[in-house]
């Protein structure tokens, strides 16, 4: 069950910006359009064929507003033509349901479906009922949006293997295991083997690992046959203690690590014919 082809190729994700991290974490953490897309490119240039996208405004305040998104996408697109761009739906915590699927109406090729409600620090609670989730995947059914599912828990797994079960979900389905939200399942290895092993057979998965959990679960991810997310949303480190200078440094690494291990990486054509996108 959920197992991928070894030697399938490796789509690598770069999220480059997010919505909790800011320039006090990291000065490269980028806010304005031109910075957003500087970062996509130095990703896409090292290696990344997804970028997943979210937008701020040039002070730095999280947004979805679809102006926003198509300024970015439309910056991101001059300078990586052929990238795949994966708008988020989940936005900021706290942000209404309305706000949070503005991006789908660009009709973008893929998004980030949230698939449960879980603490994420501090009293923050990202919230993600069951009806919210059916709605979500409704409106991507209707724009032709292909869903990353992202699950923080073993829980949220099972509600979208529910909500495929009902219609709502189309397989095959494309999961995101985030590990290491503080409110989430954790980043060791026996966490990424229990996921991986719980999607339905035909699934795709890629993993992203919180602060010191990203380059271990990417370098698990590598070797179980997965994909892998690294970027500035999930960890502003390049190694312990020291700085990454932009997005394009951490999918160097990633790349470095997938060459060691024998996984090629996966152009934008490529990852397109993986996860089955138009
Ligand atoms: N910013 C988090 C509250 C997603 O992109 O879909 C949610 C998040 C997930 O980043
Ligand atoms: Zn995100």
């Amino acid at each position: 069950r959920g197992e991928v082809n070894a030697m399938e190729k490796l789509i690598i994700t770069a999220c480059i910006c997010g919505a909790e991290v800011t320039k006090e974490h990291n000065p490269a953490v980028p806010y304005t359009v031109e910075e957003i897309a500087k970062e996509a490119k130095s990703a896409y240039d090292a290696g990344a064929s997804i970028i997943h996208l979210h937008v701020r405004e040039d002070d730095g305040t999280p947004t979805q507003s679809k102006e926003r998104f198509e300024a970015c996408i439309n910056a991101i697109k001059e300078v990586c033509p052929d990238v795949i761009i994966q708008p988020s739906t989940g936005g900021a915590v706290g942000m209404s349901n309305e706000e949070r699927l503005a991006p789908t109406t660009l009709r973008p090729e893929m998004a980030t479906l949230d698939c449960g409600t879980c603490n994420f620090g501090g009293d923050e609670i990202f919230v993600n009922t069951e009806n919210m989730i059916i709605d979500f995947a409704n409106t991507m059914n209707e724009y032709g949006i292909k869903p990353e599912i992202e699950v923080f828990d073993k829980g949220m797994v099972d509600m979208a293997i529910r909500l495929h079960k009902k219609g709502y979900i189309k397989a095959p389905m494309h999961f995101d295991f985030v590990m290491g939200v503080n409110g989430g399942i954790s980043g060791e290895p026996r966490d990424l083997l229990f996921m991986a092993n719980s999607i339905p057979a035909g699934s795709t998965w890629t993993v992203s690992g919180v602060g010191r959990f990203e380059y271990p679960m990417v370098t698990m991810g590598i070797l179980m046959g997965g994909h892998v997310r690294v970027g500035f949303e999930d960890n502003v480190y390049i190694e312990k203690g020291k700085l990454a200078a932009s997005n394009g440094e951490m999918v160097e690494k990633v790349v470095r690590l997938a060459k060691e291990l024998g996984r090629p990486v996966a152009t934008p054509a490529e990852a397109r014919e993986i996860l089955g996108l138009k």
